[in-house]
Order: structure tokens, then sequence, then C-alpha cells
């Protein structure tokens, strides 16, 4: 099924069957033996709870110089794991569902929260082409999600996303805040006690 969240956001429910997400799950698994999942530091200073890595051409890092994206990953020493053919196929395919025909990532963040991570308000906005959506996709691990509006001071609609769930954020839902919810504990037979999310990025 298809849900609009708000006007440029559509959410596709079970859009990745399990077959998918067993694929998606192995890809993820060979990106993460070359750039393993790390805790980055806000510029403030903080650890965050969501461990992270990157494929692509670009990554999006966080340390006490900033937010940016870099071709270099600066644990692993060497440039980012290329985005795997399975990745780049669901993208085009769901940013076509959503009607966002020719969106190419040139970035794809990989989250992984265990119980207890969660991922404060935000916006997403160290993208050059903010006419460029991100395709999210959610596997593991059910979450809430957390969708703010476009000031931050919006109380924020909390939304269910399971695994197999791809949102697609674009036009004038690009630069709402959002975030997730605290995980809760539980077990998932694709991923075990965490949930993963893909998002897809054109950066540059
Ligand atoms: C709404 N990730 O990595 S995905 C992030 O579940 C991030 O890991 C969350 O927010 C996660 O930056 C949420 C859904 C999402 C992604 C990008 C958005 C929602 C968005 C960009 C604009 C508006
Ligand atoms: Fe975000």
């Amino acid at each position: 099924s298809v849900e609009t969240i708000t006007e440029g956001a559509l959410c596709l429910r079970a859009f990745v069957d399990e077959e998918e997400a067993a694929r998606l799950m192995a890809a993820i698994d060979a990106v993460l033996a070359a750039s393993p999942l790390r805790h980055m530091q806000t510029p403030g200073g903080f650890r965050m709870s969501v461990a992270m890595t990157n494929c692509g051409q670009y990554g999006w890092v966080t340390d006490r110089r900033g937010y940016r994206y870099q071709s270099l990953d600066p644990l692993a020493e060497r440039d980012w794991p290329a985005m795997p053919a399975a990745f780049a196929g669901l993208a085009a395919r769901a940013s076509a569902a959503a009607g966002f025909a020719g969106f190419l990532p040139d970035a794809c963040l990989i989250n992984r929260y265990e119980p207890g991570a969660r991922m404060s308000l935000h916006q997403d906005k160290n993208e050059l082409d903010m006419d460029q959506p991100i395709v999210s996709v959610s596997l593991g691990l059910p979450a809430t999600f957390l969708f703010g509006g476009m000031a931050r001071t919006d109380k924020p609609q909390r939304m269910r996303l399971e695994s197999g769930d791809v949102v697609v954020w674009g036009g004038p839902a690009r630069l709402a805040f959002h975030g997730v919810d605290i995980l809760r504990d539980g077990e998932h037979a694709l991923t075990g006690r965490c949930r993963y999310n893909l998002t897809f990025r054109r950066a540059r």
C-alpha cells in the first residue's frame, strides 16, 4: 500500500519483500566488512547512539569539525565501498514509484539502531540539491518514526516503520524535521536485536 505522510512524502508499505530484504542484508554485511559501523561524534562532542557507515561515492560523517559528506572513510582510511547493485536497483524502483524518476543517489548512509538507540529531531540539509529526494528503507526491528513538520517546534506525528517499508521524501517534505524514538528491545529473523535504516541521497 501507499500512504501519503504529507505533501511530498510517500510511505511504500512492504515495498521490499523478505527475499529482497535478505539480499539487501547480505549487501549490508559486505559493506560493513570494508567500512565497519561506528558511533560518530556530534560537533558538540556527544557520541551518537546510532552506529553508522556509508557506501557510494560519498559518505555522511560527523565529528568535532562538523557534519559533511566526504569520499574518504575516516575509520578505514580509504574510499567508502561502492554502492551495491541491490541498493541502486531498489533506490531507482522506489523513487520512480514515488514520482521521482531519474533519482541517482551518490551516497547511502547505513544506520544501525540497537535497543535504546534514537535519533533526535533534525533536518537533512548537507546535500547540495534539495530538489533531489531522499529514499529511506527500514529493515529488522520496528521503530517509531517522528515526523516533525517544517518548524522544530511543530508537535511531531508518530509513525510505525516496519521491516520492508520504504519512505520517499521530496518536494515540500524534503526539509521537514524528523527523528526516531528510542528503539524497543525485540528480536527479528532478518537482523536479530537491531534495526537497519538505509537512506539514499544525492550529496553532490
Ligand atoms: C524526512 N534516518 O539518517 S529515515 C537520517 O530511520 C535519518 O534512521 C532516520 O533521519 C532513520 O538522517 C529516518 C527517514 C527519513 C530520512 C530522511 C528524511 C526522513 C526524512 C529527509 C527529510 C525529511
Ligand atoms: Fe535524517
